[in-house]
């Protein structure tokens, strides 16, 4: 009997890959493809385009998430979901998120050409801005999918040029006519995400999939120091109220606190911002992002409550705010969920080993409202974040096999 993942086409995946990586190609091969930018727009249009001849039924929510919906023979049964997210870091590459969402459309595309027709429809989806570059926090769409945030709570935040979430999606909207929209939210028998490992064990250890056993906990904050701008050369130090030297002081006492020699600890500044970022003036106000990981959740919650009291203990005579935009524990996905992933991979003879991701997915908010799970494949020496992010075309098919597999279970399942 033929099953759907002998119709999973290699060069197909591959080659959609090398398409969708067009939509925001940087000069040194990478892509910047921001969440609700125009390349995204046109990424969902490209997304659009290789659905319908496989009938699939696009939509989106007020959140901005879109949608690819195979239908099964039962309307009313809660659908099966699997997908990730189209937008990108600004210097990211041509896999993170793209692989879960084009192998989601590889596997119904296998599905539908072995003639199987699922009991329960099976949604491809796009989650809006995972990534959290453009718009903080990440991971929005499947959020306020979830519930875990309010739907008003992400369309008010502002990107750097002030511009909201809800006017970048209108644009956006705008760029994609005639997309129905459905309802934000709603029933979700199961969820199977496929990524990219981003780190280097599965090539390491030469396994082309990953069973993932769950996702480290996430803190994210960001800290507002208010100074006085003065002149460089006629200023005191007594008298100035310097905020880059005290964001500077705030940061080295951090960096010590949670300095670990187990290498456990992730504890990251990626944005500092500088006002007004003058050679000759002494810094009024500046803004830095805090981005802190741990697996032991308690540990996360530990060193995150830490940090507050440190940044008010370095402000000097500056006012600093310290506000927490995200919060999510470590999380173990189902056994059940890992296990069908296993068997699904044994059946079709791919090698499988178990693996914790580092990383965060949209994963995790489907994991509090339904049965997840996640497949991961590896990348070139776990090397992502990064223009020089790569993947290997038949690691890609064997996570889209695996997929495929799996997703036939589970829209063929009644309970
Ligand atoms: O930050 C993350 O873990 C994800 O790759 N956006
Ligand atoms: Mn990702
Ligand atoms: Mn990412």
């Amino acid at each position: 009997m033929s099953r759907p993942s002998d119709y999973v086409d290699t060069n197909r995946l591959w080659e959609r890959h090398m398409t969708m990586a067009t939509y925001g190609a940087t000069a040194s091969g990478g892509v910047t493809r921001l969440a609700l930018s125009p390349e995204d727009a046109a990424a969902r249009r490209q997304m659009i385009r290789w659905a319908a001849p496989l009938g699939l039924k696009a939509s989106t929510d007020a959140a901005g998430n879109m949608f690819f919906r195979l239908c099964g023979s039962d309307p009313d049964a809660p659908p099966v979901v699997t997908g990730s997210h189209l937008d990108t870091q600004p210097s990211g590459g041509k896999f993170d998120g793209v692989y879960g969402v084009l192998a989601g459309l590889e596997a119904v595309e296998a599905i539908v050409a072995a003639g199987i027709k699922p009991r329960r429809s099976i949604d491809i989806v796009a989650w809006m801005n995972e990534e959290g570059s453009r718009f903080a926090p990440g991971m929005m769409g499947s959020a306020a999918f979830a519930g875990a945030r309010a739907l008003e709570d992400i369309l008010r935040v502002r990107d750097a040029d002030g511009v909201t979430v809800a006017s970048a999606l209108e644009q956006t909207n705008e760029l994609v006519p005639n997309v129905p929209t459905r309802p934000l939210g709603g029933a979700v028998h199961a969820y199977v995400e496929a990524h990219i490992e981003q780190g280097p064990i599965l090539e390491r250890e030469n396994y082309s999939v990953g069973v993932v056993t769950g996702i480290q906990g996430k803190r994210t904050f960001r800290v507002v120091i208010e100074g006085e701008a003065a002149h460089a050369g006629t200023s005191t130090r007594q008298e100035r109220k310097d905020a880059l030297m005290a964001a500077m002081s705030m940061i080295q006492a951090l960096a010590g606190l949670l300095h670990d020699d187990a290498d456990v600890v992730k504890f990251t500044v990626g944005r500092l911002v500088v006002v007004p970022n003058a050679p000759s003036v002494v810094p009024s106000d500046v803004s830095f992002s805090i981005d802190l990981r741990h697996p032991v959740s308690d540990e996360l919650v530990r060193l995150g409550d830490c940090i507050a009291t440190v940044c008010a203990q370095h402000a000097g005579p500056c006012e600093v705010k310290v506000e927490e935009l995200s919060s999510a524990l470590s999380l173990e996905f189902p056994s059940s969920m890992k296990d069908r992933i296993r068997n699904a991979a044994d059946r079709i003879g791919v090698r499988t080993m178990d693996i914790y991701s580092a990383a965060g997915h949209d994963a995790r908010y489907m994991h509090d409202i339904c049965a997840s799970g996640m497949i991961f494949i590896p990348c070139y020496k776990g090397i992502t974040h990064n223009e020089a992010e790569s993947a290997l075309a038949t690691d890609m098919a064997d996570g889209a096999r695996v997929l495929a597999e799996v997703l036939v279970e589970l829209a063929s399942s009644e309970s």
